[in-house]
Protein backbone atom coordinates (compact mmCIF):
# COMPACT_ATOMS: atom_id res chain seq x y z
CA UNK A 1 0.00 0.00 0.00
CA UNK A 2 1.31 3.40 -1.23
CA UNK A 3 2.16 6.03 1.52
CA UNK A 4 -0.04 8.77 -0.73
CA UNK A 5 -2.56 9.23 -3.22
CA UNK A 6 -0.17 11.10 -5.23
CA UNK A 7 3.13 12.84 -5.44
CA UNK A 8 3.84 15.36 -7.35
CA UNK A 9 7.75 15.30 -8.55
CA UNK A 10 10.98 17.17 -9.35
CA UNK A 11 9.20 20.45 -10.46
CA UNK A 12 10.05 24.06 -8.82
CA UNK A 13 7.09 25.10 -6.51
CA UNK A 14 6.05 28.66 -6.25
CA UNK A 15 4.14 30.16 -3.43
CA UNK A 16 3.27 34.15 -3.07
CA UNK A 17 6.34 34.19 -1.00
CA UNK A 18 8.69 31.73 -1.78
CA UNK A 19 10.69 29.67 -4.60
CA UNK A 20 11.97 25.66 -3.86
CA UNK A 21 12.32 22.22 -5.01
CA UNK A 22 10.22 20.38 -3.86
CA UNK A 23 7.82 17.14 -4.20
CA UNK A 24 4.56 17.66 -3.45
CA UNK A 25 2.57 14.28 -1.45
CA UNK A 26 -1.30 14.99 -1.55
CA UNK A 27 -3.82 12.71 0.25
CA UNK A 28 -7.33 12.60 0.12
CA UNK A 29 -7.21 16.02 -1.65
CA UNK A 30 -4.62 17.73 0.43
CA UNK A 31 -1.00 18.66 0.23
CA UNK A 32 0.27 16.07 3.45
CA UNK A 33 3.88 16.59 2.85
CA UNK A 34 6.13 18.92 0.90
CA UNK A 35 10.16 17.96 0.72
CA UNK A 36 12.21 15.44 -1.22
CA UNK A 37 11.77 11.49 -0.67
CA UNK A 38 8.95 11.62 0.64
CA UNK A 39 7.12 8.35 0.34
CA UNK A 40 5.35 6.04 -2.22
CA UNK A 41 2.21 7.15 -4.30
CA UNK A 42 -0.14 5.52 -6.48
CA UNK A 43 0.31 7.86 -8.72
CA UNK A 44 3.37 10.38 -9.29
CA UNK A 45 3.05 13.08 -11.96
CA UNK A 46 6.64 14.13 -13.10
CA UNK A 47 7.32 18.28 -13.05
CA UNK A 48 10.89 17.82 -13.85
CA UNK A 49 11.39 21.11 -15.17
CA UNK A 50 8.03 22.62 -14.69
CA UNK A 51 7.07 25.52 -12.33
CA UNK A 52 4.44 23.95 -9.67
CA UNK A 53 2.10 26.96 -8.80
CA UNK A 54 -1.55 27.33 -6.78
CA UNK A 55 -4.18 26.81 -8.87
CA UNK A 56 -5.55 29.73 -9.96
CA UNK A 57 -8.75 31.85 -8.75
CA UNK A 58 -10.53 33.89 -11.07
CA UNK A 59 -12.21 35.50 -8.43
CA UNK A 60 -14.48 37.92 -10.63
CA UNK A 61 -16.27 36.02 -13.97
CA UNK A 62 -19.61 35.82 -15.54
CA UNK A 63 -20.68 32.77 -15.97
CA UNK A 64 -24.44 31.53 -16.92
CA UNK A 65 -25.64 34.71 -15.78
CA UNK A 66 -27.65 37.61 -17.46
CA UNK A 67 -26.91 40.53 -18.60
CA UNK A 68 -28.36 43.83 -17.16
CA UNK A 69 -30.23 43.26 -20.51
CA UNK A 70 -30.79 39.61 -19.50
CA UNK A 71 -29.03 38.57 -22.36
CA UNK A 72 -27.40 35.38 -21.16
CA UNK A 73 -23.48 34.52 -21.44
CA UNK A 74 -22.25 32.34 -23.77
CA UNK A 75 -20.86 30.02 -21.49
CA UNK A 76 -22.82 28.11 -18.97
CA UNK A 77 -20.87 26.32 -15.66
CA UNK A 78 -19.74 23.53 -18.13
CA UNK A 79 -18.00 25.42 -20.53
CA UNK A 80 -17.01 28.01 -18.23
CA UNK A 81 -15.36 26.05 -15.93
CA UNK A 82 -13.47 23.56 -18.37
CA UNK A 83 -12.12 26.71 -19.73
CA UNK A 84 -10.86 28.02 -16.04
CA UNK A 85 -9.14 24.93 -15.54
CA UNK A 86 -7.41 24.74 -19.30
CA UNK A 87 -5.94 28.23 -18.43
CA UNK A 88 -4.88 27.18 -14.92
CA UNK A 89 -7.72 27.61 -13.03
CA UNK A 90 -9.02 25.51 -9.65
CA UNK A 91 -11.29 28.30 -8.48
CA UNK A 92 -13.68 30.54 -10.03
CA UNK A 93 -15.93 33.33 -8.06
CA UNK A 94 -18.48 34.16 -10.65
CA UNK A 95 -21.69 36.00 -9.32
CA UNK A 96 -25.13 35.36 -8.01
CA UNK A 97 -26.52 38.36 -9.44
CA UNK A 98 -29.79 39.85 -8.11
CA UNK A 99 -32.14 41.71 -10.62
CA UNK A 100 -34.07 44.26 -9.45
CA UNK A 101 -37.27 42.56 -7.97
CA UNK A 102 -35.76 39.62 -6.89
CA UNK A 103 -35.09 38.63 -3.84
CA UNK A 104 -31.59 37.47 -2.77
CA UNK A 105 -32.38 33.64 -1.47
CA UNK A 106 -33.82 32.73 -4.91
CA UNK A 107 -30.89 34.18 -6.96
CA UNK A 108 -28.45 32.43 -4.54
CA UNK A 109 -30.36 29.05 -5.36
CA UNK A 110 -30.41 29.30 -8.75
CA UNK A 111 -26.59 30.22 -9.29
CA UNK A 112 -26.18 26.73 -6.99
CA UNK A 113 -28.55 25.14 -9.62
CA UNK A 114 -26.72 26.13 -12.49
CA UNK A 115 -23.17 25.58 -10.99
CA UNK A 116 -23.73 22.23 -8.82
CA UNK A 117 -24.09 19.56 -11.83
CA UNK A 118 -21.84 21.20 -14.01
CA UNK A 119 -18.91 22.99 -12.86
CA UNK A 120 -15.25 20.62 -12.70
CA UNK A 121 -13.89 23.36 -10.56
CA UNK A 122 -14.00 24.87 -7.00
CA UNK A 123 -16.33 27.60 -7.46
CA UNK A 124 -18.03 30.11 -4.93
CA UNK A 125 -20.33 33.45 -5.77
CA UNK A 126 -20.06 36.58 -4.98
CA UNK A 127 -23.21 38.13 -4.69
CA UNK A 128 -24.87 40.85 -7.02
CA UNK A 129 -26.94 43.41 -4.98
CA UNK A 130 -28.79 45.77 -7.59
CA UNK A 131 -31.80 46.25 -4.94
CA UNK A 132 -31.60 46.98 -1.43
CA UNK A 133 -34.73 46.88 0.05
CA UNK A 134 -35.28 46.83 3.68
CA UNK A 135 -35.43 43.01 3.77
CA UNK A 136 -32.72 42.65 1.75
CA UNK A 137 -30.37 45.02 4.19
CA UNK A 138 -31.88 43.90 7.13
CA UNK A 139 -32.49 40.00 6.91
CA UNK A 140 -31.00 37.95 4.00
CA UNK A 141 -27.87 40.17 3.46
CA UNK A 142 -26.38 39.27 6.92
CA UNK A 143 -27.81 35.71 6.67
CA UNK A 144 -26.70 35.28 3.53
CA UNK A 145 -23.01 36.99 4.57
CA UNK A 146 -23.01 34.76 7.81
CA UNK A 147 -23.27 31.80 6.04
CA UNK A 148 -20.38 32.39 3.56
CA UNK A 149 -21.25 34.53 0.89
CA UNK A 150 -19.06 37.50 2.25
CA UNK A 151 -18.50 39.10 -0.62
CA UNK A 152 -20.70 41.29 -3.15
CA UNK A 153 -20.57 43.48 -6.06
CA UNK A 154 -22.62 46.65 -6.53
CA UNK A 155 -22.92 49.00 -9.61
CA UNK A 156 -22.85 53.11 -10.09
CA UNK A 157 -23.89 52.81 -13.49
CA UNK A 158 -26.01 50.48 -15.81
CA UNK A 159 -29.21 51.71 -15.60
CA UNK A 160 -31.09 48.13 -14.37
CA UNK A 161 -28.23 47.29 -11.70
CA UNK A 162 -26.93 51.00 -10.49
CA UNK A 163 -27.75 51.74 -6.99
CA UNK A 164 -27.38 55.41 -5.78
CA UNK A 165 -24.38 56.87 -3.33
CA UNK A 166 -27.34 56.74 0.01
CA UNK A 167 -28.15 53.13 -0.96
CA UNK A 168 -24.42 52.78 -1.58
CA UNK A 169 -23.71 53.67 2.17
CA UNK A 170 -26.57 51.10 3.47
CA UNK A 171 -24.79 48.20 1.79
CA UNK A 172 -21.08 49.00 3.00
CA UNK A 173 -22.37 49.57 6.19
CA UNK A 174 -24.26 46.20 6.31
CA UNK A 175 -20.61 44.84 5.16
CA UNK A 176 -18.74 46.63 7.33
CA UNK A 177 -21.19 45.20 10.54
CA UNK A 178 -21.15 41.42 9.03
CA UNK A 179 -17.81 40.70 7.93
CA UNK A 180 -18.03 41.65 3.82
CA UNK A 181 -16.13 42.68 0.88
CA UNK A 182 -17.88 45.35 -1.02
CA UNK A 183 -16.80 45.16 -4.59
CA UNK A 184 -18.00 48.15 -7.11
CA UNK A 185 -18.23 48.61 -10.44
CA UNK A 186 -16.99 52.35 -10.32
CA UNK A 187 -18.02 54.75 -13.28
CA UNK A 188 -20.13 57.68 -13.35
CA UNK A 189 -23.63 56.77 -14.91
CA UNK A 190 -24.61 60.45 -15.80
CA UNK A 191 -21.13 61.04 -17.49
CA UNK A 192 -21.61 58.20 -19.69
CA UNK A 193 -24.87 59.04 -20.91
CA UNK A 194 -24.42 62.49 -21.08
CA UNK A 195 -21.16 61.93 -23.25
CA UNK A 196 -23.41 59.15 -25.03
CA UNK A 197 -25.88 61.26 -25.91
CA UNK A 198 -23.78 63.77 -27.46
CA UNK A 199 -22.25 61.37 -29.59
CA UNK A 200 -25.32 59.46 -30.96
CA UNK A 201 -26.79 63.25 -31.85
CA UNK A 202 -23.98 63.81 -33.64
CA UNK A 203 -23.69 60.87 -35.30
CA UNK A 204 -20.70 59.37 -33.93
CA UNK A 205 -22.59 55.52 -33.81
CA UNK A 206 -19.65 53.21 -34.51
CA UNK A 207 -17.84 51.05 -31.65
CA UNK A 208 -14.86 52.82 -31.19
CA UNK A 209 -17.19 55.75 -29.21
CA UNK A 210 -18.29 53.33 -26.50
CA UNK A 211 -14.92 53.89 -25.29
CA UNK A 212 -15.62 58.23 -25.57
CA UNK A 213 -18.61 57.82 -24.01
CA UNK A 214 -16.49 55.86 -20.99
CA UNK A 215 -14.25 58.16 -20.41
CA UNK A 216 -11.29 57.73 -17.96
CA UNK A 217 -12.87 60.77 -15.75
CA UNK A 218 -16.00 59.06 -15.70
CA UNK A 219 -14.02 55.80 -13.66
CA UNK A 220 -11.98 57.99 -11.78
CA UNK A 221 -14.51 60.26 -10.44
CA UNK A 222 -16.50 57.83 -9.32
CA UNK A 223 -13.90 55.94 -7.91
CA UNK A 224 -12.92 58.71 -5.57
CA UNK A 225 -16.11 58.84 -4.84
CA UNK A 226 -16.61 55.02 -4.00
CA UNK A 227 -13.83 55.62 -1.85
CA UNK A 228 -14.88 58.30 0.41
CA UNK A 229 -18.14 56.07 0.50
CA UNK A 230 -16.65 53.69 2.42
CA UNK A 231 -14.19 55.93 3.80
CA UNK A 232 -17.70 57.74 5.68
CA UNK A 233 -18.43 54.11 7.17
CA UNK A 234 -15.20 52.81 7.20
CA UNK A 235 -15.76 49.91 5.01
CA UNK A 236 -13.65 47.89 3.01
CA UNK A 237 -13.81 48.73 -0.51
CA UNK A 238 -12.32 47.04 -3.66
CA UNK A 239 -12.90 48.48 -6.52
CA UNK A 240 -12.70 45.84 -9.71
CA UNK A 241 -11.36 46.17 -13.22
CA UNK A 242 -9.91 49.15 -13.16
CA UNK A 243 -8.66 50.78 -16.43
CA UNK A 244 -8.16 54.30 -15.66
CA UNK A 245 -4.89 55.16 -14.51
CA UNK A 246 -6.47 58.41 -11.94
CA UNK A 247 -8.40 55.52 -10.82
CA UNK A 248 -5.63 53.79 -10.18
CA UNK A 249 -3.74 56.66 -8.08
CA UNK A 250 -6.96 57.32 -6.17
CA UNK A 251 -6.25 53.33 -4.78
CA UNK A 252 -2.98 53.78 -4.52
CA UNK A 253 -3.86 57.17 -2.64
CA UNK A 254 -5.66 55.66 -0.01
CA UNK A 255 -3.88 52.55 0.56
CA UNK A 256 -0.84 54.95 1.57
CA UNK A 257 -3.26 55.93 3.88
CA UNK A 258 -3.76 52.76 5.54
CA UNK A 259 -7.52 52.79 4.20
CA UNK A 260 -8.87 49.02 3.82
CA UNK A 261 -9.22 49.88 0.12
CA UNK A 262 -8.33 47.08 -3.07
CA UNK A 263 -8.24 47.28 -6.43
CA UNK A 264 -8.26 44.72 -9.26
CA UNK A 265 -7.23 45.09 -12.68
CA UNK A 266 -7.89 42.69 -15.80
CA UNK A 267 -5.71 41.49 -18.85
CA UNK A 268 -7.91 43.43 -21.24
CA UNK A 269 -6.30 46.77 -19.61
CA UNK A 270 -3.10 45.47 -19.72
CA UNK A 271 -3.39 43.79 -23.14
CA UNK A 272 -5.80 45.93 -25.26
CA UNK A 273 -6.44 49.84 -26.10
CA UNK A 274 -8.58 51.90 -27.39
CA UNK A 275 -7.17 51.42 -30.62
CA UNK A 276 -8.71 47.91 -31.04
CA UNK A 277 -12.14 49.62 -30.40
CA UNK A 278 -11.67 51.18 -34.26
CA UNK A 279 -11.14 47.73 -36.22
CA UNK A 280 -12.10 47.59 -39.42
CA UNK A 281 -16.72 47.53 -39.57
CA UNK A 282 -17.55 46.45 -36.47
CA UNK A 283 -14.88 44.07 -35.71
CA UNK A 284 -14.18 46.47 -32.60
CA UNK A 285 -17.71 45.55 -31.04
CA UNK A 286 -15.38 42.12 -29.87
CA UNK A 287 -13.29 44.91 -27.30
CA UNK A 288 -16.09 46.82 -25.64
CA UNK A 289 -16.35 46.07 -21.81
CA UNK A 290 -16.96 48.46 -19.28
CA UNK A 291 -14.48 50.36 -18.40
CA UNK A 292 -12.79 50.35 -21.90
CA UNK A 293 -9.40 49.67 -22.40
CA UNK A 294 -7.37 53.28 -23.06
CA UNK A 295 -4.03 54.45 -24.56
CA UNK A 296 -0.53 53.26 -24.14
CA UNK A 297 0.34 55.24 -21.40
CA UNK A 298 -3.00 54.21 -19.67
CA UNK A 299 -2.20 50.50 -20.32
CA UNK A 300 1.88 51.65 -18.86
CA UNK A 301 0.34 52.93 -15.63
CA UNK A 302 -2.16 49.79 -15.02
CA UNK A 303 1.44 47.48 -15.46
CA UNK A 304 2.48 49.93 -12.79
CA UNK A 305 -0.02 49.42 -10.80
CA UNK A 306 0.55 45.68 -10.65
CA UNK A 307 4.08 46.31 -8.30
CA UNK A 308 3.67 49.52 -6.93
CA UNK A 309 0.69 47.94 -4.23
CA UNK A 310 -2.39 49.52 -6.44
CA UNK A 311 -3.79 45.85 -7.43
CA UNK A 312 -3.71 43.08 -5.09
CA UNK A 313 -6.26 41.37 -7.80
CA UNK A 314 -6.23 40.30 -11.70
CA UNK A 315 -9.45 38.53 -12.94
CA UNK A 316 -10.71 38.00 -16.12
CA UNK A 317 -13.99 39.70 -15.46
CA UNK A 318 -15.06 36.93 -17.98
CA UNK A 319 -18.32 38.41 -19.89
CA UNK A 320 -18.27 35.76 -22.59
CA UNK A 321 -20.75 37.39 -25.17
CA UNK A 322 -20.69 36.07 -29.49
CA UNK A 323 -20.02 37.79 -31.86
CA UNK A 324 -23.51 37.28 -33.58
CA UNK A 325 -27.10 38.14 -32.17
CA UNK A 326 -27.15 35.57 -29.40
CA UNK A 327 -24.42 38.06 -28.21
CA UNK A 328 -22.54 41.18 -29.01
CA UNK A 329 -25.14 41.81 -31.90
CA UNK A 330 -28.08 40.80 -29.36
CA UNK A 331 -30.10 44.20 -29.97
CA UNK A 332 -29.46 44.05 -33.88
CA UNK A 333 -27.30 43.31 -36.88
CA UNK A 334 -25.39 47.04 -36.27
CA UNK A 335 -26.24 48.34 -33.38
CA UNK A 336 -24.72 51.70 -31.86
CA UNK A 337 -22.24 51.81 -29.34
CA UNK A 338 -24.52 52.04 -26.89
CA UNK A 339 -26.42 48.87 -27.60
CA UNK A 340 -23.87 46.43 -28.10
CA UNK A 341 -23.55 43.93 -24.98
CA UNK A 342 -20.41 44.77 -22.88
CA UNK A 343 -17.82 42.41 -22.22
CA UNK A 344 -15.05 40.54 -23.27
CA UNK A 345 -14.29 36.47 -22.63
CA UNK A 346 -10.64 35.62 -20.69
CA UNK A 347 -11.50 33.38 -18.56
CA UNK A 348 -8.65 30.45 -19.96
CA UNK A 349 -6.45 33.42 -21.17
CA UNK A 350 -5.64 35.17 -18.01
CA UNK A 351 -2.70 33.63 -16.06
CA UNK A 352 -0.96 32.37 -20.06
CA UNK A 353 -0.96 36.28 -20.80
CA UNK A 354 -0.31 37.42 -17.65
CA UNK A 355 2.97 34.67 -17.27
CA UNK A 356 3.93 35.25 -20.46
CA UNK A 357 3.93 38.97 -20.85
CA UNK A 358 4.63 39.88 -16.99
CA UNK A 359 6.91 37.14 -15.53
CA UNK A 360 8.21 35.92 -18.87
CA UNK A 361 9.51 39.42 -19.88
CA UNK A 362 10.89 39.78 -16.34
CA UNK A 363 7.97 42.76 -15.12
CA UNK A 364 6.60 40.29 -12.74
CA UNK A 365 8.57 37.86 -10.17
CA UNK A 366 6.89 34.37 -9.80
CA UNK A 367 5.82 35.19 -6.53
CA UNK A 368 4.31 38.32 -7.94
CA UNK A 369 2.58 36.55 -10.14
CA UNK A 370 1.35 33.78 -7.99
CA UNK A 371 0.11 36.31 -5.35
CA UNK A 372 -2.12 38.23 -8.21
CA UNK A 373 -3.75 35.67 -9.55
CA UNK A 374 -4.16 33.38 -6.96
CA UNK A 375 -3.07 34.20 -3.24
CA UNK A 376 -4.43 37.91 -3.02
CA UNK A 377 -7.93 36.77 -3.92
CA UNK A 378 -8.00 33.91 -1.40
CA UNK A 379 -7.11 36.12 1.10
CA UNK A 380 -9.14 38.80 0.37
CA UNK A 381 -12.55 36.66 -0.31
CA UNK A 382 -12.30 34.24 2.79
CA UNK A 383 -10.63 31.22 1.70
CA UNK A 384 -7.03 31.72 2.62
CA UNK A 385 -5.68 29.26 3.71
CA UNK A 386 -7.13 26.55 2.31
CA UNK A 387 -6.86 27.78 -0.72
CA UNK A 388 -4.19 30.19 -3.00
CA UNK A 389 -1.33 28.68 -1.45
CA UNK A 390 1.35 25.25 -1.84
CA UNK A 391 1.20 24.38 2.14
CA UNK A 392 0.49 21.37 4.56
CA UNK A 393 -2.94 21.04 4.98
CA UNK A 394 -4.06 23.25 1.89
CA UNK A 395 -6.35 22.06 -1.04
CA UNK A 396 -4.28 19.94 -3.71
CA UNK A 397 -5.34 22.61 -5.62
CA UNK A 398 -1.94 22.82 -8.34
CA UNK A 399 -1.12 24.31 -11.85
CA UNK A 400 1.98 22.72 -13.23
CA UNK A 401 3.31 25.06 -15.61
CA UNK A 402 5.72 24.17 -18.82
CA UNK A 403 7.23 27.56 -18.39
CA UNK A 404 8.70 26.57 -22.34
CA UNK A 405 5.63 25.86 -23.65
CA UNK A 406 5.05 28.04 -26.88
CA UNK A 407 1.61 28.68 -28.23
CA UNK A 408 -0.24 31.12 -30.42
CA UNK A 409 -3.81 31.52 -29.27
CA UNK A 410 -6.57 31.11 -31.02
CA UNK A 411 -10.69 30.87 -30.14
CA UNK A 412 -10.14 27.02 -31.69
CA UNK A 413 -7.42 25.72 -29.27
CA UNK A 414 -9.67 27.35 -26.22
CA UNK A 415 -12.51 25.53 -24.37
CA UNK A 416 -15.06 28.21 -23.49
CA UNK A 417 -18.12 28.77 -25.89
CA UNK A 418 -17.23 31.79 -27.64
CA UNK A 419 -16.59 32.49 -31.09
CA UNK A 420 -13.78 34.63 -31.05
CA UNK A 421 -10.91 35.74 -28.73
CA UNK A 422 -9.61 39.56 -28.46
CA UNK A 423 -6.25 37.74 -28.10
CA UNK A 424 -6.10 36.06 -31.31
CA UNK A 425 -2.66 35.41 -32.72
CA UNK A 426 -0.65 36.40 -29.76
CA UNK A 427 2.00 34.29 -28.83
CA UNK A 428 2.82 33.26 -25.60
CA UNK A 429 5.41 31.20 -23.74
CA UNK A 430 4.36 29.28 -21.15
CA UNK A 431 0.99 27.42 -20.39
CA UNK A 432 -0.30 25.00 -17.75
CA UNK A 433 0.21 21.20 -18.69
CA UNK A 434 -1.37 19.09 -15.73
CA UNK A 435 -4.11 20.99 -13.31
CA UNK A 436 -5.18 19.48 -10.33
CA UNK A 437 -8.08 20.20 -7.98
CA UNK A 438 -8.31 19.00 -4.73
CA UNK A 439 -5.63 16.05 -5.61
CA UNK A 440 -7.99 15.21 -8.81
CA UNK A 441 -6.21 15.44 -12.29
CA UNK A 442 -8.73 17.50 -14.07
CA UNK A 443 -6.51 18.50 -16.90
CA UNK A 444 -3.02 16.35 -18.56
CA UNK A 445 -2.23 15.14 -21.78
CA UNK A 446 -4.38 18.48 -23.66
CA UNK A 447 -7.36 16.67 -22.43
CA UNK A 448 -10.10 16.90 -19.97
CA UNK A 449 -10.17 14.08 -17.38
CA UNK A 450 -13.02 14.53 -14.89
CA UNK A 451 -16.80 14.38 -15.19
CA UNK A 452 -19.24 17.20 -14.95
CA UNK A 453 -20.00 18.26 -11.49
CA UNK A 454 -16.94 17.26 -10.15
CA UNK A 455 -16.24 20.30 -8.91
CA UNK A 456 -17.29 21.41 -4.91
CA UNK A 457 -19.24 24.51 -3.42
CA UNK A 458 -17.19 26.60 -1.07
CA UNK A 459 -17.97 28.05 1.66
CA UNK A 460 -16.08 31.04 2.87
CA UNK A 461 -15.74 32.95 6.12
CA UNK A 462 -17.19 35.68 7.10
CA UNK A 463 -14.43 38.48 6.53
CA UNK A 464 -13.45 40.28 9.84
CA UNK A 465 -16.87 40.69 11.06
CA UNK A 466 -17.08 44.14 13.69
CA UNK A 467 -17.57 42.95 16.70
CA UNK A 468 -17.23 46.08 18.11
CA UNK A 469 -20.35 47.97 16.10
CA UNK A 470 -22.97 47.43 18.97
CA UNK A 471 -26.07 46.66 17.52
CA UNK A 472 -28.21 49.63 18.70
CA UNK A 473 -27.95 53.13 16.50
CA UNK A 474 -25.06 54.00 18.51
CA UNK A 475 -22.59 56.61 16.31
CA UNK A 476 -20.29 54.75 14.26
CA UNK A 477 -16.79 54.89 15.33
CA UNK A 478 -14.95 57.00 12.67
CA UNK A 479 -11.60 55.47 13.73
CA UNK A 480 -10.37 52.70 11.48
CA UNK A 481 -10.27 49.52 13.45
CA UNK A 482 -9.99 46.68 11.27
CA UNK A 483 -9.05 45.37 7.93
CA UNK A 484 -5.48 47.03 7.68
CA UNK A 485 -3.79 43.72 8.25
CA UNK A 486 -5.35 41.67 5.84
CA UNK A 487 -2.56 41.48 3.49
N1 LIG B 1 -18.54 45.12 -17.62
C1 LIG B 1 -19.08 44.67 -16.50
O1 LIG B 1 -19.26 45.41 -15.56
N2 LIG B 1 -19.46 43.41 -16.41
C2 LIG B 1 -19.34 42.49 -17.46
C3 LIG B 1 -18.75 42.99 -18.65
C4 LIG B 1 -18.36 44.38 -18.71
O2 LIG B 1 -17.87 44.85 -19.68
ZN1 LIG C 1 -18.41 45.55 -13.66
ZN1 LIG D 1 -17.73 42.01 -14.40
Amino acid sequence: MSDFDTIVKGGTVATASDTFQSDIAIRDGRVVALGHDIGSADQVIDATGMMVLPGGIDAHCHIEQESSTLIMTADDYYSGSVSAAFGGNTTIIPFAAQHKGQNLRDVVKLAHDRAGPKSVIDYAFHLIVSDPTENVLGQELPALIMEGYSSFKVYMTYEMLKIDDRQMLDVLSVARKYGAMTMVHAENNDVINWLSERLLNGGYVAPKFHAVSHNSIAESEASRRAIDLARLVDAKLLIVHVSAPEAAQAILNARNQGLPIYGETCPQYLFLTAEDLDRNGMEGAKFCCSPPPRDQAGQEAIWLGLTNGTFQVISSDHAPYRYDETGKFNAGPNPTFKKIANGIPGIETRMPLLFSEGVGKGRLSINEFVALTSTNAAKIYGLHPRKGTIAVGSDADLAIWDPTWKRTISETMLHDNMDYTPYEGMEVTGWPRTVISQGRVVVMDEKLQVERGSGEFLERQPIDPDTSIPTDNSPLSPKHNFGADLL
